[in-house]
């Protein structure tokens, strides 16, 4: 496929020839990881923009350097259309990702060292929800709490007795894995009878949040993060949400000068771009699409033998329990996901409550359909895909049924072009 936007990279044939790789790769496959998504061609353009040469240290009114009128105008129309998209007070567009929204928030309600309690990653939890490995667990103390073992749903009374015994600073409310909705009443009570505050991180769901589709949770966190690439299709990029001038204030300053220098305006205009398209109607349409197509693919691999985390889903992704499942025996997420990719099907390995794999190698794989609703597949499309799923899935060693799976799946993406 020839990318006749990348003229100038005609120079650049190494970079050139990857890329193109790349469109042809997201072209003829099946984009199932849950996180992922096609921007539209005027974020990408605003993306690509030349904005990408301004430095913009600060906020409107007070940069850091001149020159900043254009690019003042750009930030705060994707602040106005934020707030207007999720119907909050104040909104922080700077953070370069979901990570460092989540860190500002940390260091906006916490000193380094106080705990925060979040959702245990192996169930679904988020790196940055204190994991050992990741800043939230080296600079803070983390405790997690983990989901129902026999029902893989959260089990709010175990959040509020872990609250209760560590008594956190800051409470996190949201998943990178969790097929169901939040109650956000109840993380909200449990936060102030622990005398702690509330974090949602909505990364997964923001755009549900945006459609109507999944409660609001601007009444009860005290600070909301979210990323701005998965349901919101939008570029990559994290975004803050608050309700109060002191709180808003607070994550400014955490923001920059706390963790990050120049923002990213060029990506700033980005998520602009997608906001205002988040606000039309179609929006709307189109995420009532993904939860139909999430739900008709859980239907159809519940029905060929594959047992779901929760039986079901809420939402826009579905966790497939491998070690519980009928349809196959001592299959791993990890061959399962190689074996997808084999056949143009791309998931990623996740583990599952009560996981027994490390995470390099996992009992399930995490099914996403946003990227798909996007190129406009709809539930005949998602009855045809959890077949192929199930074929390849019982039949890992066999070349020719990946071959051929490949082959069809590449027939149907020709249907439903991502860039027209
Ligand atoms: N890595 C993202 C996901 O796949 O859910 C979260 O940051």
């Amino acid at each position: 496929m020839k990318n006749t936007t990348l003229n100038s990279l005609n120079n650049d044939p190494e970079i050139l020839q990857l890329i193109e790789k790349e469109s042809i790769r997201q072209r003829d496959g099946l984009e199932m990881i849950a996180s992922e998504n096609y921007t539209s061609k005027a974020v990408m353009e605003a993306q690509g923009s030349i904005l990408t040469n301004k430095y913009a240290e600060g906020y409107h009114g007070k940069r850091y350097y001149g020159g900043c009128e254009f690019i003042d105008g750009i930030e705060t129309l994707a602040i106005e259309r934020a707030k207007k998209l999720f119907n909050v007070g104040f909104a922080n567009v700077q953070p370069h990702a979901g990570s460092q929204a989540n860190m500002a928030v940390y260091l906006a309600s916490m000193k380094a060292g106080e705990t925060i309690l979040g959702m245990d990653l192996s169930n679904g939890g988020h790196l940055t929800h204190g994991s050992p490995v990741n800043f939230s667990g080296l600079l803070f103390k983390a405790a997690s709490y983990k989901l129902d073992a026999n029902t893989g749903l959260i089990n709010y009374d175990t959040i509020r007795a872990t609250a209760k015994e560590v008594k956190p600073k800051l409470i996190i409310a949201g998943y990178s894995a969790y097929p169901r909705h939040l109650d956000f009443a109840q993380f909200q009570d449990i936060a102030k009878s622990a005398g702690a505050e509330l974090l949602v991180d909505m990364a997964h769901f923001a755009g549900l949040v945006a459609s109507g589709h999944h409660q609001s949770p601007v009444p009860y966190a005290d600070y909301i993060t979210t990323t701005t690439h998965k349901t919101l299709r939008g570029p990559r990029g994290g975004m803050i949400l608050t309700n109060t001038e002191e709180k808003a204030k607070l994550v400014n300053s955490r923001i920059f000068p706390g963790i990050q220098g120049g923002p990213l305006e060029h990506v700033i205009a980005g998520k602009a771009v997608a906001f205002g398209e988040a606000l039309r109607p179609e929006f709307k349409t189109y995420i009532d699409q993904v939860l139909k197509n999430a739900k008709v693919l859980a239907a159809e691999l519940t029905a060929e033998g594959f047992s779901l985390v929760t039986g079901g889903t809420d939402n826009h992704l579905l966790l497939l329990d491998l070690s519980q499942s009928k349809a196959v025996t001592e299959l791993t997420g990890k061959v399962a996901e190689i074996a997808l990719d084999e056949a143009g099907i791309t998931v990623n390995k996740n583990t599952v409550p009560n996981e027994k794999r490390s995470p390099f190698v996992t009992s399930g794989i995490r099914i996403g359909t946003p990227a798909l609703t996007t190129r406009g597949m709809k539930e005949a499309e998602m009855k045809q895909i959890a077949k192929w799923i199930s074929q390849v899935l019982k039949n890992t060693d066999q070349v020719d049924i990946k071959h051929q799976v490949k082959q069809q799946v590449k027939e149907l993406c020709q249907s439903f072009p991502i860039y027209v």
